[in-house]
């Protein structure tokens, strides 16, 4: 019990006058799929989407995240439907402005689990600046990304995945220009954790959404998942079930043995960008994790040592101040 509360003796408790009560939580209930179950997803039977979601169903109800802090966010797309079939606070919002909405949400309420939920289009085109400074600013969210190499919602335009060649209702005759790396483009932004994963691989989805949730800073996941109606087949090279091989990434283990010196280094950025220049369908797993301040951490400070030197002033205090400043 704290100093400002006195027990009465008959179970109620007296608080003193201008602190507030300290309300005792019941006890919580292990999170389950079904608390975290909304609506039936409305994608096309066989999109790889569905597989996304069951594994962060099954990543919230292993790690039994406290409900009430769960946000998962998107912007405009099949896969920006997610946070409609998550039972958690959420928002669809704009075409390409999940990470700044994310970024105030972050900022303001650190204590939150945020999620971002996306397809290559919103991430990477309409959204891809916004990208770039949710990561170099290191803003802490996780953001997945469904990359289809295809305009699913919209029905099958030109992506910035999308391979040349690629037949759509913008490009008749095949794409011509060099798509974006995401991997390339996510080092150099200076996203803090970055990994690649594949939605027939359902176990090595959830290893890569729980190491993004473990990590501080902005952690982004591409994840290869097939438009079953706009570009069926496309990642068959990659999935085992198809014939494919999906190679994993052997990290460093420190060991001191001699094959370790082959495994990859992941705080090394430059073999991050080796890594992500082997021709498709390449690898998969954590391309690059640093330990670098979050903006929220130094944001944090900045207001805390603000308060220091404006000590104790009250926020109007501060507001008249800074107008008698500037007369
Ligand atoms: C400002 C704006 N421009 C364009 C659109 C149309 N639009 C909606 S979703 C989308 C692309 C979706 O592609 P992607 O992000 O890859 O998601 P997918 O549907 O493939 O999952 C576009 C161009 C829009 N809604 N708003
Ligand atoms: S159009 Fe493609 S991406 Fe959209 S729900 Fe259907 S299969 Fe999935
Ligand atoms: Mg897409």
């Amino acid at each position: 019990m704290s100093e400002a509360t006195t027990g009465n003796g008959d179970g109620t408790t007296t608080v003193a006058a201008g602190v507030s009560p300290v309300i005792a939580e019941p006890p919580r209930e292990k999170l389950t799929k079904k608390a975290i179950t909304a609506d039936h997803p409305t994608w096309c039977p066989g999109c790889g989407d569905f597989a996304v979601l069951a594994a962060f169903y099954k990543v919230l109800e292993k790690r039994n995240v406290e409900h009430e802090k769960i946000v998962t966010l998107a912007g405009i797309g099949c896969s920006s439907r997610f946070p409609y079939f998550v039972n958690g606070h959420g928002a669809h919002f704009i075409h390409g402005r999940a990470v700044p909405l994310a970024s105030g949400i972050s900022l303001a309420r650190p204590d939150l689990h945020v999620f971002l939920f996306g397809g290559d289009g919103d991430g990477f085109s309409i959204g891809g600046n916004h990208l770039d400074h949710g990561a170099r600013k290191n803003i802490n969210m996780t953001y997945f990304i469904m990359d289809n190499f295809v305009y699913g919602l919209t029905k099958k335009q030109t992506s910035p995945t999308s391979p040349i060649g690629f037949k759509s209702k913008t490009d008749p005759t095949g794409a011509i220009d060099q798509p974006v790396n995401p991997m390339k483009k996510l080092v150099a932004g200076g996203a803090t954790f970055i990994a690649r994963t594949h939605a027939a691989n359902v176990n090595h989805m959830i290893q890569m959404i729980e190491r993004a949730f473990d990590h501080q800073g902005f952690s982004v996941i591409e994840c290869l998942s097939e438009c079953v109606e706009f570009f069926p087949d496309v990642f068959d090279p990659a999935n085992p079930k198809k014939g494919g091989s999906f190679e994993v990434i052997q990290e460093k283990k420190w060991d001191g043995t001699l094959e370790d010196e082959l495994r990859h280094d992941v705080t090394d950025e430059l073999a991050a960008y080796k890594l992500a220049s082997l021709p498709f369908p390449g690898v998969f797993g954590v391309f690059y994790e640093t330990d670098r301040p979050t903006k929220n951490a130094l944001e944090k400070k900045w207001i805390e040592t603000t308060r220091e030197k404006t000590s104790g002033a009250s926020d109007l205090e501060i507001l008249q101040k800074t107008f008698d400043r500037m007369k």
